[in-house]
């Protein structure tokens, strides 16, 4: 198949699931169009069978807000003609659901016509999508997409309590990671060592928007090294970045929290640490979280969203309630002084991302919903 994705191209789940998913399908011998305005933050400078499109918003005194989703409408629309995609698979629902249907709308003045399929991965539904700014048009374009995905079954629910959207079919197929990259026996354990020796690394990898509450997670540490030898490294950038720094300094912890800002590749540090922070307080899925666990690293999070369906509470890690960062600081310290247990529950994360949401498994739905998609045009 003749495949664009468009997604958003900088750090964040959905790019990087987006990305991923192209990556794999062009292994599988499919021929991936990446239609964005960057190039997305974790495909290589070249693979056979991507390709890489970018949008450019032209720019004219007259708009102060520059009109991005009518040239991405137009690049879609270009690029299907030129390389006769397919379809068109859109990550994220607002303006990409939007741009697809305009680019189809063109097509099919030409008598050409191209499938859409949106895959809805959080905030688009959950926050975004609800802001009466957008309301209408994410309702009219998640139902305008030939066929719907949602992350978890989590996001899905919420598609049909926001938006009604009666006439969708919205199915779940999960995130995934790869198992040969999230392998915490392939990198050496060496970030403690660097950090300048500690007894435990606890980590919390995220955009820092305010949805994931990054000053719960100093406030969770603090509780943590008043008990044991400890170190937080906090990797990715965003908003609330000085607000957890204050509360670094606030506690004092200068010389234990480090920020590392935005990195591309997290699976290194990964393996080197004991413990993944994510006291969020919506997330539709936390990819961060299952790339944590298939790393055999337990999970400290929030009950919430769609994060129960990732971390397996009480035996891949601990959900508290939101902003109860006393109880997540009991759990992650009786995680991290009990050896035994912290090996039962780092052994099962592993296996259990790797059983229920490993790149083959997924890619493959995807295939299919793709297959049968087309299939429907017949
Ligand atoms: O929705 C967002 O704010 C950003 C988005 C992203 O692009 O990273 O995150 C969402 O998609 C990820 C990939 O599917 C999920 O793992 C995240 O849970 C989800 N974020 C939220 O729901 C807050």
């Amino acid at each position: 198949m003749k495949i664009g994705i468009t997604c958003y191209p900088t750090y964040g789940g959905s790019g990087a699931i987006a990305t991923e998913l192209g990556i794999a399908l062009a292994a599988r011998g499919h021929e991936i169009h990446f239609i964005t305005y960057r190039q997305p933050f974790r495909l290589p400078s070249f693979l056979p069978r991507v390709f890489f499109h970018e949008v450019d918003v032209g720019r004219y005194p007259l708009f102060e807000y520059p009109p991005y989703d009518l040239a991405l409408a137009v690049r879609m629309h270009e690029v299907v003609s030129t390389h006769d995609l397919d379809l068109l698979h859109c990550h994220y629902a607002i303006p990409h659901a939007t741009s697809a249907w305009i680019a189809r709308e063109m097509l099919r003045q030409q008598h050409r016509d191209v499938k859409v399929i949106t895959t809805l991965h959080g905030t688009d539904i959950t926050l975004v999508g609800q802001d009466p700014s957008f309301n209408a048009i994410t309702k009219f374009s998640i139902e305008k997409s030939d066929r719907l995905t949602a992350v978890s079954e989590f996001l899905r629910k919420e598609t049909y309590n926001a938006f009604g959207c009666e006439k969708c079919d919205v199915a779940v197929i999960h995130n995934f990671i790869d198992p040969d990259v999230y392998d915490r026996s392939k990198y050496p354990a060496t970030l403690k060592e660097q950090l300048g020796k500690t007894e435990s690394l606890l980590m919390h990898i995220s955009n820092f928007r305010p949805v994931k509450r990054i000053r719960d997670v100093v406030q969770i540490f603090e509780r943590v090294h008043k008990e044991i030898p400890s170190k937080l490294v906090m990797v990715g950038d965003g908003p609330e970045r000085p607000a957890a720094e204050d509360e670094v300094r606030r506690h004092g912890l200068e010389d234990s929290v480090f920020f590392l800002g935005k990195l591309d590749v997290v699976a290194p540090l990964l393996a080197s640490a004991d413990l993944f922070l994510l006291p969020t307080s919506s997330e539709s899925f936390g990819l961060t979280a299952l790339e944590a666990l298939a790393s055999g690293v337990p999970v400290i999070g929030a009950r919430a969203g769609g994060l129960p369906e990732v971390v397996r509470d009480g035996e891949t890690g601990f959900l508290c309630e939101v902003g109860d960062v006393e109880s997540m600081s009991q759990a992650a310290l009786s995680i991290l002084t009990d050896q035994s247990k912290w090996q039962a529950m780092s052994e099962l994360g592993a296996a259990d991302s790797r059983a229920r949401f490993s790149l083959d498994e997924v890619v493959g739905q995807y295939e299919h919903l793709y297959t049968t998609s087309l299939d429907n045009n017949q």
